[in-house]
């Protein structure tokens, strides 16, 4: 199948979802076009199915922003035409559903082949924080009615959907997935070696440093166990919370043990180097870093926000609170740290359910499937 595949290149989960579902479609002989504003950030090496497309912007003076949105349809309508596209697919729904269908609308009545199928997969924060807003949820409403097909990353985020837009709409739930080549225990990590010393504990937490990670109790979880062992805190990532992270640091008087380490592009060896992963969130549709902690054989502390006990099973493969609740996580974490026996166990049991149960391949014949359904289906429009 030709599958064009739109997505926020730069940073976050979604944009990683994205990328690597590209990737996977790609080796299983598909052609894939990505129509993004910049090279997808995980893209890595060089495979011959898939094209990258990149939306240029328009500038003039009376113009105040550039009308990126309006470019980006126009691209994927070149882009649907020129390759005939069977699927266009939008990983969040701002812009990138809606742009679709202008596509589409673009593009009806100038070939005979069928109007390319829209395939709209939301994420979170779409729903969770961008469609609280009243004009932005019309907006979004028509991309996911315009959609042929609507995914979402938990049956929590289907659940929070439906109630918030009132619909009844079909929604497939394909969970996150992770490929268990990619992320995967490592002794002798190399990042461990050169931040930390012998006997420490390594806490990990990796996000985009938004509100809704709570960055500050983090900090606070991290603080309680390093009053309990000898222990490293490494930051992963950058955001609006960033400069507070660093005052919160410096107020507590953990400078020499917690490392700022910004963004990153190969985070599988900082999971692989870290013994817990710390996700306190107020709201997570799904947690793909959890997953992705869980390959590397290492367990979750965090909060039972959204879906993450849909990925962290608890007790079994990581330990969760509600949110909030700073010192029932670090209480979790050096019970964890503490308990060799209980550690082995949880880790093993992380890494075998990452593997089977959010296995790439598994998740992405999901998706296949879906292309293949819509595409045996007459248009919807
Ligand atoms: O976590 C973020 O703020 C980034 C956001 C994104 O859109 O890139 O992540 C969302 O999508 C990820 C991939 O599906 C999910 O794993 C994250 O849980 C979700 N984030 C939130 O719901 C806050």
């Amino acid at each position: 199948m030709k599958i064009g595949i739109s997505c926020y290149p730069t940073v976050g989960g979604s944009g990683a979802v994205a990328t690597e579902l590209g990737k996977a479609l790609a080796k299983r002989g598909h052609q894939v076009h990505f129509i993004v504003s910049d090279v997808p950030f995980r893209l890595g090496e060089f495979n011959q199915n898939i094209f990258i497309h990149e939306v240029d912007t328009v500038s003039y003076p009376v113009l105040r922003t550039p009308p990126y949105d309006f470019s980006l349809a126009a691209k994927m309508a070149d882009v649907v035409q020129q390759f005939e596209l069977d699927v266009l697919h939008a990983h969040y729904a701002l812009p990138f559903a809606v742009c679709a269908f202008l596509a589409r609308e673009m593009l009806r009545g100038q070939s005979n082949s069928p109007p390319v199928k829209i395939v709209t997969t939301l994420h979170g924060t779409d729903v969770t924080i961008l469609a609280q807003d009243r004009s932005l949820k019309e907006v979004m409403r028509l991309g996911m009615e315009q959609s042929d097909a609507v995914t979402a990353v938990s049956k929590n985020l289907i659940a929070e959907t439906r109630e918030l837009f009132g619909t009844t709409r079909e929604i497939d739930c394909v969970y996150n997935f992770v490929d268990p080549a990619q992320f995967h225990p490592e002794a002798g990590s190399s990042a461990r070696s050169c931040l930390t010393s012998a006997g420490e504990k390594v806490l990990l937490h990796v996000s985009n440093f938004r509100p809704v990670k709570r960055i500050n109790d983090v900090i606070q979880i991290f603080q309680r166990v390093h009053r309990q062992m000898p222990s490293r805190l490494w930051l992963v990532g950058e955001g609006p919370e960033l400069a507070n992270a660093r005052k919160q640091v410096v107020d507590s008087g953990l400078e020499k043990s917690v490392h700022f380490l910004g963004r990153q592009d190969e985070v599988a060896s900082l999971f692989a180097g870290a013994d817990l992963l710390l996700l306190p969130s107020e709201k997570e549709s799904f947690g793909l870093v959890a997953l992705e902690s869980m390959a590397c054989g290492v367990p979750v502390i965090g909060s039972t926000a959204g879906g993450i006990p849909e990925v962290v099973v608890q007790g079994e493969t990581g330990m969760l609170r509600p949110v909030g609740d700073v010192d029932g996580m670090a209480a979790d974490a050096v019970h964890l740290l503490t308990d060799e026996a209980l550690y082995r166990r949880v880790s093993l049991a992380a890494r075998r359910l990452a593997a089977e149960e959010f296995n790439v391949e598994r998740r992405v014949a999901e998706y296949e499937a879906i292309y293949q359904r819509l595409c045996r289906t007459p248009a919807s429009v």
